[in-house]
Formats: structure tokens, C-alpha cells, sequence
């Protein structure tokens, strides 16, 4: 029976404390894939006990490579360097040491004021899906602190760290949903913020006039938006959507291109978002790799290559390419 009070009790305490979740220093974007650039956007959202924040201190986790304050205006930026565990391979460059510790001080953020600190980094493409990166975060006011430096992972804790759930990153491993049949992609291409993965596209029966385009767009920056593609096996490629159109599955064209949202992922899939290939000057023979350009606004052109795979590759569920 006391169990039974004391249940019921926390749980609603901890609906409440759960709600304004700004209560706590937190991330912004609380996943993102092994392997590709992260943006840690630290969101502060009141002082200590009522005091105004003039130093906020971040400690960077082992597997977030390659770490890069931005500066604030107002503020003094200070890092402090040390020793990775494990190097990083830098575009083939071993880095041994980075920042592992960001340090921002000498203004003033009201208890009344939210604001959000930002450091770029890459997260470790070993580091396994599943693992909680953890930010641990001191705020410093003239006299205390609000400390966000439990690393337990629990919840009930009053002062849970800023933590970073890392998802599969690399395309055929770990994907282990069972949904993308025989989708042999090709590896991740990093074109600024963006990490493009899982690039495939399906044989195509001969005389075929139009095939499609699939791949995951990752997204550790500010928002962009892919605006164009071509390819040399093609007449004309488009970007596409599927889209409901009374009860019949139609696909359109995006005329405005496809928006990545910042910290976001877009996928390309049978059934969904997709490039089209038209006039196709060839078919598309299984086992083969095709190429692809990309335009996105801001990340500009990147070349990607399509893994062709069967003429089902990546079929889903209610996938009925309609509108052909
Ligand atoms: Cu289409």
C-alpha cells in the first residue's frame, strides 16, 4: 500500500517536473548518427535560483571529435585541450587531442532570459548506437551554481547532464530493422553539415522510361534545402513526393526542392521522398553503382553514389509507386 502511495506520488511529481523542460540545460537535437558532424546546442533557460548566469562551463564527452565553440557576442570564449582515448581520423589526418572543454563567461544571461550555446563536432564513427554522449554543464552565478552534471542517465536525478543518444551511423550495419529489402548501399559521403548515406536506387526492366533515387540526408547544421540533381544516365531528374491525392498514392514534383531541417534527417524512400530519374538513357542493371549530383542551397554540390539493387530494393509496406 505505501509502495502503491509513493508510486503514484512520484510519478506524478515527475509528470510535473518533466513538463517545462526547459527547467533543465538540455540539447537541442538529443540524437544523431556515429560517424557524422553534430551540432551540441546547449539550451540554458533560467539562472541559479532566481541569479543571473556569468560563466557557463561544458565539458565535451570522449567521442565528439574535433569540437568548435561559437563565439557569442558579449562573451569571453575560453577551451581547454586535452588528450582523446581514442584518435580520431580526421579526413585521414590522426587527431590525438581536441577541446574538451568549453568555457563562456564574463556577461550576463538573466534567470528571466533563455539562450543557447553551440559547439560543432564529429561523433566518433565507432562509438556504438545506443551510447549516451554526456555534456555535462555548470552554470556559475555570483553566489552558486546550477549544476547539469549527472551522467547516471536516470531521470529522477535533479540535475541530469545534456546527454546525446548516438544512432547507427554507417549504411548496411546496424540497420537491423528488416525493412529495407536487399537496399546494398553505398557508404556515407560528408559534404559540409550534411551526411548523405544509404544511397541506392532499383534495376529497372528495359525500356523502362523512369527509375528512382533513394538515400538519407543528415543534417548536424543550420537548415538547407536540396534545390537540384542530375545525372548523366538520365534526361531529366526531379525531386519527388508521394503524396495522397483523394484515395489514390500520387507522386509530384517538390518545385521548391526538399527543406533538410537544421539538426534534422530526411529520408529518400520507395513510398516517399524520392529522386526521379527521367528519360532514362539506359536500364539500371542490379550490382551496379550510378552516380547522382546533388545542389543543396547551402552545402552546395556533392557527387553520391546509387547502389543499384533489385527491382524491389528498399520495399516497404503499402509501397505502391502510383501515378507511373
Ligand atoms: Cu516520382
Amino acid at each position: 500500500m505505501q509502495n502503491h502511495v509513493f508510486g503514484a506520488l512520484c510519478a506524478t511529481l515527475l509528470g510535473l517536473a518533466a513538463g517545462p523542460a526547459l527547467s533543465h540545460a538540455t540539447l537541442e537535437r538529443s540524437e544523431a548518427p556515429a560517424g557524422a558532424a553534430y551540432r551540441a546546442v546547449i539550451r540554458i533557460g533560467h539562472g541559479c535560483d532566481g541569479q543571473a548566469t556569468h560563466t557557463l562551463r561544458v565539458e565535451l564527452p570522449e567521442g565528439f571529435y574535433n569540437a568548435k565553440p561559437m563565439p557569442k557576442a558579449g562573451w569571453v570564449l575560453e577551451t581547454v585541450k586535452g588528450p582523446y582515448a581514442q584518435p580520431f581520423d580526421n579526413h585521414g589526418t590522426q587527431m590525438t587531442e581536441g577541446t574538451r572543454e568549453v568555457i563562456w563567461s564574463g556577461d550576463e544571461l538573466q534567470d528571466d532570459w533563455y539562450d543557447e550555446f553551440v559547439i560543432r563536432g564529429t561523433v566518433g564513427a565507432d562509438v556504438a548506437p545506443g551510447t549516451v554522449l554526456y555534456f555535462p554543464t555548470v552554470q556559475e552565478c555570483a553566489d552558486g551554481k546550477a549544476d547539469w552534471t549527472d551522467v547516471s542517465g536516470s531521470k529522477e536525478v535533479p540535475n541530469p547532464a545534456p546527454g546525446l543518444t548516438v544512432a547507427a551511423g554507417k549504411a548496411g550495419h546496424g540497420h537491423g530493422h528488416g525493412d529495407h529489402a536487399a537496399a546494398n548501399s553505398a557508404g556515407p559521403v560528408i559534404l559540409g553539415d550534411l551526411t548523405l548515406d544509404g544511397g541506392f536506387s532499383r534495376a529497372t526492366p528495359p525500356g523502362a522510361p523512369v527509375a528512382g533515387g533513394f538515400l538519407t540526408i543528415a543534417n548536424g547544421g543550420a537548415e538547407d534545402r536540396l534545390v537540384a540533381a542530375s545525372a548523366d544516365f538520365a534526361g531529366r531528374t526531379e525531386i519527388h513526393e508521394m503524396a495522397m491525392e483523394g484515395e489514390v498514392m500520387r507522386m509530384r514534383e517538390l518545385p521548391e526542392g526538399l527543406p533538410i531541417p537544421a539538426g534534422g534527417t530526411v529520408e529518400l524512400k520507395p513510398g516517399g521522398y524520392h529522386l526521379m530519374f527521367m528519360e532514362l538513357k539506359q536500364p539500371l542493371v542490379e550490382g551496379e553503382t550510378v552516380n547522382v549530383t546533388l545542389s543543396f542551397e547551402k552545402a552546395g554540390e556533392v557527387s553520391l553514389p546509387l547502389a543499384v539493387g533489385p527491382r524491389n530494393a528498399g520495399a516497404q509496406k503499402g509501397d505502391g509507386h502510383g501515378g507511373h
